[in-house]
């Protein structure tokens, strides 16, 4: 696997992947590589010939009271995980290389309205940060195909959106949430949860299936879905920041005969954020 810290010397090796008419498929993270994520260099890695990883921890995608600082680097493991998966390019460029001159100057990229519902109300700024970064490792790297993680529901719609409304020759795949056993969504963030604490959020994912499964019922009104889920949210002992029903085509509130949905949540759990969702069918 190559390793690559400078935008400048990417180039020339997609190029040389290029001309051997070999197709790419592209993984952006922020490294502390799990299994969720390490699905998504297996499925790029079933679909293409080679597989390009980035490596970047997004600064303009933190808000000022966020865990940026302590945001977990697993740089060795990392490494290692991706060759075992088949990785061919690894990018794992410094924040200069992406911001020479500091982000607050960097030209931005914005999907309206989606960008300010849900995790974006609570979080101003975080998905701008997210799409601006994302379209720049687009434009370095070219490749035929995206992978992105169910598990950021919100993002993922916002990458299939800022794609289509840009006309990006890119083709976006969404691959579904890898889960611990205990039904706990991956994520680097559940590092910072104590073991017991580890417990108790598996209660998040038990919440969102009897909000799938009441709703599957209907035997009660949506509002009281909601509400009763809320309550079970705070009883487990998170602190919840939303929970919500939506379409999945575009997470507006569902009207009255869609039948693709998704319920979406984010709670706090001590001083640790956690999201999770699941997508649903009606009738
Ligand atoms: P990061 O949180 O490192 O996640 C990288 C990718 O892994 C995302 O597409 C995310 O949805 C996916 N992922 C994380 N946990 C997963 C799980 N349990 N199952 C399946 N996929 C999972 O998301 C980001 O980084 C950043 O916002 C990024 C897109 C790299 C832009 O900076």
């Amino acid at each position: 696997m190559e390793i690559v810290q400078q935008a400048s010397l990417l180039r020339p090796l997609l190029s040389g992947y290029r001309e051997q008419g070999l197709s790419c498929g592209f993984v952006p993270t922020m490294g502390n590589l799990h299994a969720g994520h390490l699905a998504l260099v297996d499925a790029a890695a079933e679909q293409c010939d080679k597989v390009i990883v980035s490596i970047f921890v997004n600064p303009m995608q933190f808000g000022p009271e966020e865990d940026l600082a302590s945001y977990p680097k697993t740089p060795g493991d990392d490494e290692k995980a991706l060759i075992e998966h088949g990785a061919s390019l690894l990018y794992r460029p410094p924040v200069e290389d992406v911001y020479p001159l500091g982000h607050a100057s960097q030209t931005r990229v914005e999907v309206p309205a989606l960008s300010d519902i849900l995790c974006g109300e609570s979080r101003p700024g975080h998905f701008i940060g997210v799409t601006t970064v994302v379209n720049r490792l687009f434009n370095l790297v070219l490749a035929e195909k995206a992978f992105f993680g169910k598990k950021d529901y919100q993002q993922y719609l916002l990458i299939r959106k800022m794609v289509s409304d840009l006309a990006m020759n890119i083709e976006v795949i969404g691959v579904d949430t890898v889960r611990l056993d205990s039904g706990l969504a991956m994520s680097s963030r559940n590092n910072y949860l104590s073991d017991s604490e580890q417990i108790q959020a598996a209660g998040l994912y038990r919440v969102l299936q009897d909000v799938a499964r009441n709703y599957q019922a209907d035997s009660l009104s949506s509002s009281a879905v909601q509400q009763a889920a809320l309550a079970e949210l705070e009883k487990i002992g998170f602190k919840p920041d939303y929970l919500s029903v939506r379409r999945q085509s575009d997470l507006n509130e569902p009207r009255t005969g869609d039948l693709k949905l998704v319920v979406l949540a984010a709670v706090w759990l001590g001083s640790t954020r956690l999201i999770d969702n699941l997508e649903f069918d009606l009738a």
